[in-house]
């Protein structure tokens, strides 16, 4: 044989740790990756499209990042994030931080600098020790320094993302790595197919007795539904857990729609009072932390309570107060076992509770209505979101990202949602910054159309990515809540000519941005504008974004969580 000719034969049996890695993320199912180029993985990224994966190419990696994490949240499969070395890594961390905080399955793979020099700290091009850093920071950090194991690295990081409590894990991958040849018939077989990578987890039998004879002897029980219940994916099965039982069910931010908002047991609208005078709460997928008052104090009243709790984690139970009743287990497995146990003839709870219930339930309904329906200019958050509230009834399949303050917290009271899985916000830290990735990954892994509500300080964070939802073509809405400032725009600094900390320009034209890029831009004064200009937007799919103006005295500090700002005795300056 001529020279040329072996070359050749010989290149066709080798493969290199490009492919293997895509190889192994193709043959478990991961089809989308969410990041940005540069060394050492931009020839990575246009093989990985080469061959069939979805590349979705960011303009920041914390964005990638919180698309990556809600990827995994609506997937149940991890969202895989790809950055570069030291700085790329580092913007990409905040967001695994945050899928492990919030129990989503991510995966952060970034490319990394020469070992022999990053452990000597000679000063390499993006030098960083990324596998210690992320580790505290995650579930579980990995490395692969061998192309031969590169099948073990991807099963190990997938596995430790979904299986238990899912949240962030991190890979880190040497640059040499990626070049790295072998045989390609030893490199198939190198490759692991995660089988049952999320393993169900039974709930023990006398775990289920108790909650259950705990749940029994309530007079006045409540169930908390968390985005672990929304995750879980068992839609039915809880649906029916809550219909048997007659109990009053409380959705939490990211639960609402898993049973809709209007649905006769729910307590939406009356979150006060069953918080205060419930006696057994039954917790699913929900935590009790900061966003339920730690399960004591002022919110939770003077009765003594008791609480169930449904947690894939043990360690969850008796984190805040004592747990009268833990069922550990994936909340599937939980669920139906409960449903099982429960019988055919389960008692309703006393009528005068789910009846009490109902009644402050309508009031504070009918107290709200009117102001829904105001068409003031400049618009208040009331009437803009009465208008979004009926888009989004008459479009129950749209998902509604939303994150801000006054933004966040009205939107998440006004707007009544109706199927699982399609309120996506702040999540446990209530972080801004989300806005877009959430969108850009909910209108890539859903193809559902995506309708985000954004602060005009929220969507500061990552606005640059509207570029991206025009490159893509996505079905993305973005209505900007512009007070022209961070809670309200009417601070004033009285001493320089320094606009005030919390103050934006004002009368910003955000719709502007978007123009740039071709997309849809419009600048909308009041509700009725509003609603012509998100109808049509969410008709046409095309990418759009509609500045509302909003009176800049309508907001209130913090929105909700005024509270939680600390104050001293010495008086204000
Ligand atoms: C990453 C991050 N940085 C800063 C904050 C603090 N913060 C909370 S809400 C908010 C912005 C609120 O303003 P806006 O989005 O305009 O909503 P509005 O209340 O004006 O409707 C900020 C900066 C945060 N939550 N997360
Ligand atoms: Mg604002």
């Amino acid at each position: 044989m001529a020279d040329a000719a072996v070359k050749i034969e010989a290149e066709q049996d080798l493969t290199d740790g490009f492919h293997l890695i895509i190889d192994a993320l193709k043959l478990n199912g991961l089809n989308t990756i969410y990041g940005v180029p540069g060394i050492p993985i931009t020839d990575f990224g246009r093989m990985a499209q080469a061959a069939g994966i979805r590349v979705i190419s960011f303009r920041h990696e914390q964005n990638a990042g919180y698309a990556a994490s809600i990827a995994g949240y609506l997937t149940k499969k991890p969202g895989i994030c790809l950055t570069v070395s030291a700085p790329g890594f580092l913007n990409g961390l905040t967001a695994l931080a945050h899928a492990t905080t919030n129990c989503f399955p991510m995966i952060l793979i970034s490319g990394s600098s020469e070992r022999e020099i990053v452990d000597l700290q000679q000063g390499d091009y993006e030098e960083m020790d990324q596998l210690a850093i992320a580790k505290p920071l995650c579930k579980a950090a990995f490395r692969v320094l061998h192309a031969a194991d590169i099948g073990i690295g991807v099963a190990r990081a997938i596995r430790a993302a979904v299986s238990g409590r899912p949240g962030g894990v991190y890979l880190d991958l040497p640059a040499k790595l990626f070049g790295q040849v072998m045989d390609a018939e030893a490199g198939q077989k190198s490759l692991v197919k995660v089988i049952d990578a999320a393993p169900a987890q039974i709930p023990a039998p006398a775990a289920v007795k108790r909650a259950l004879d705990v749940l029994k002897s309530a007079k006045r029980p409540l169930i908390i539904l968390g985005k672990g219940a929304a995750y879980a994916q068992a839609d039915d099965a809880i649906r029916s857990l809550v219909e048997k039982s007659g109990i009053p069910f409380l959705p939490m931010s990211m639960a609402k729609g898993l049973l809709p908002d209007t649905h006769p047991q729910c307590a939406g609208a009356a979150r006060s009072t069953v918080l205060k005078d419930s006696d057994v709460v039954m917790l699913i997928g929900a935590r009790l932390n900061w966003l339920l008052s730690h399960g004591k104090g002022k919110a939770w009243g003077e009765a003594p309570k008791k609480f169930i709790q449904i947690d894939i984690e043990p360690k969850e139970m008796d984190s805040n107060v004592e747990i009268v009743a833990p069922v550990v287990g994936d909340i599937g497995s939980c669920v139906s076992a409960l449903l099982q146990g429960m019988g055919g003839n389960w008692p309703a709870p006393p009528a005068d509770w789910p009846a009490a219930v109902t009644k402050k339930r309508e009031e504070n309904v009918s107290k709200m209505a009117p102001r829904l329906m105001n068409n003031n200019s400049p618009m208040d958050y009331h009437g803009a979101l009465g208008v979004l509230r009926t888009i989004v009834k008459e479009r129950p399949h749209a998902i509604l990202v939303n994150e801000g303050a006054n933004t966040l917290d009205l939107a998440r009271g006004i707007i009544d949602m109706y199927q699982p899985r399609k309120r996506l916000d702040v999540g446990t830290w209530g972080i801004m910054g989300i806005g877009m990735g959430y969108s850009i990954a909910a209108a890539i892994e859903t193809g559902k159309p995506v309708l985000a509500v954004e602060g005009d300080s929220a969507f500061g964070f990552s606005g640059m990515e509207v570029e991206t939802i025009c490159r893509y073509k996505l079905p993305v809405c973005i209505v900007i809540f512009n007070n022209d400032g961070i809670y309200r725009g009417t601070d004033v600094n009285s001493v320089s000519s320094d606009p005030a900390p919390t103050m934006f320009v004002k009368g910003s034209r955000y719709d502007k941005m978007i123009e740039g890029f071709g997309g849809v831009g419009v600048n909308a004064t009041s509700p009725d504008e509003l609603k012509r200009a998100v109808n049509a937007a969410m008709d046409s799919g095309k990418p759009t974004l509609i500045n509302a103006v909003l009176d800049p005295a309508a907001g209130s500090e913090s929105g909700r969580i005024g509270n939680l700002n600390p104050q001293s005795k010495i008086r204000k300056k």
